[in-house]
């Protein structure tokens, strides 16, 4: 992946964070007050606790998982990188491959976290080889297509200190590096790889550049959210966030959306830098597909935090 020569930043883009940042990337802090500003932060609620039939779900699932993996039994690992897969055949073995030669390079002990569910060609079998042939693999399968809900769950197994949120199309090692280097500091807890930072680079399509902006535009008059980029690549301290994705409410493409949202509206430090896109296929679901469902979950969101407060 090439990087274009960018312009100087201007001062206005490098946020206090950023000027203890060394030689890390330089830094947008989001974190200008809330729209909502006068109201009580909400605390983070404890999580409800689980109905008998969600905790045999939940249990039949990590059996279903320890059926396909393994390696999960290790010591638990420093970085867990989780990557929702969804008929991802074509790329899935050079891209997990990649993505394993390169982190072992980071030297951080790791686990990279397949979420497949719904594919219908061969991803699942694929994952399942992967993590056969690597410790480090996991492969997580359900059956029903669902981005949030594979995101959900590959967060919720990760046993590192660190996740970062892949795609395997992008497998972004550069990310990894800037945004673990910001965590490692200690003074931060969720890092946004933003396509729609001043200083990103982002090689989509118009149209999809243009509904990245859409779509953070109605974040942001809806929900308040403070930034440039909600879905997509991140980083961020699994014991700061467990609870945020526990309380979030919708799934699909918005879940991503509102993990950054409530992170924001619990008062954790969340910061962005910017990414370079690229990648190695057009996506698998056309946007047009995407957007009935985007708006319906952008409806039942605004409800909840807006009207019941949650
Ligand atoms: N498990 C699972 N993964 C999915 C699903 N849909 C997409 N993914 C995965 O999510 C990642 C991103 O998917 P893409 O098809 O590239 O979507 P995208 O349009 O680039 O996403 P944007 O960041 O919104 O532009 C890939 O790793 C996909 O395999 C799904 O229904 N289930
Ligand atoms: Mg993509």
């Amino acid at each position: 992946m090439t990087r274009q020569a960018r312009k100087p930043r201007t001062a206005r883009e490098f946020g206090p964070v950023a000027a203890g940042g060394g030689a890390c990337s330089p830094l947008t802090t989001i974190d200008a007050p809330l729209r909502f500003r006068d109201a009580p932060a909400p605390a983070v609620p404890p999580p409800a606790p689980m109905g008998r039939a969600k905790e045999a779900a939940v249990a039949a699932a990590d059996r279903r998982d320890a059926a396909v993996d393994p390696g999960t039994a290790d010591a638990v690992p420093n970085l867990s990188v989780v990557i929702p897969c969804y008929n991802e055949e074509s790329i899935l073995w050079t891209a997990v491959t990649e993505l394993h030669a390169g982190l072992t390079e980071l030297g951080r002990s790791f686990e990279i976290l397949i979420s497949e569910n719904g594919s219908k060609d061969d991803t699942r079998a694929i994952a399942a080889k992967l993590s056969r042939n690597f410790n480090e693999v996991r492969a997580l399968h359900s059956d029903e297509p669902n981005y949030g809900k594979a995101l959900r769950r590959g967060i919720e197994a990760a046993r590192g200190e660190f996740v970062i949120c892949e795609e395997i199309d992008l497998c972004d090692l550069d990310f990894h590096r800037r945004a673990l280097q910001v965590l490692d500091r200690g003074d931060v807890d969720m890092v946004i790889g933003s396509k729609a930072h001043p200083d990103a680079s982002d090689e989509r399509p118009l149209v999809r550049r243009a509904a990245t902006r859409v779509i953070n535009g109605m974040l942001r008059v809806m929900l308040g959210f403070r930034g440039t980029d909600t879905h997509g690549l991140k980083a961020f301290r699994r014991a700061a966030l467990l609870e945020t994705v526990q309380r979030c409410v919708v799934d699909k493409d918005l879940f991503a959306s509102e993990l950054v949202v409530r992170a924001q509206r619990y008062r954790l430090r969340v910061v962005e830098i910017p990414i370079t896109i690229h990648e190695k296929r057009p996506p698998s679901i056309h946007l047009f597909k995407r957007v009935p469902n985007v708006l319906k979950n952008l409806v039942k969101l605004t409800y909840v935090v807006r009207i019941r407060n949650r």
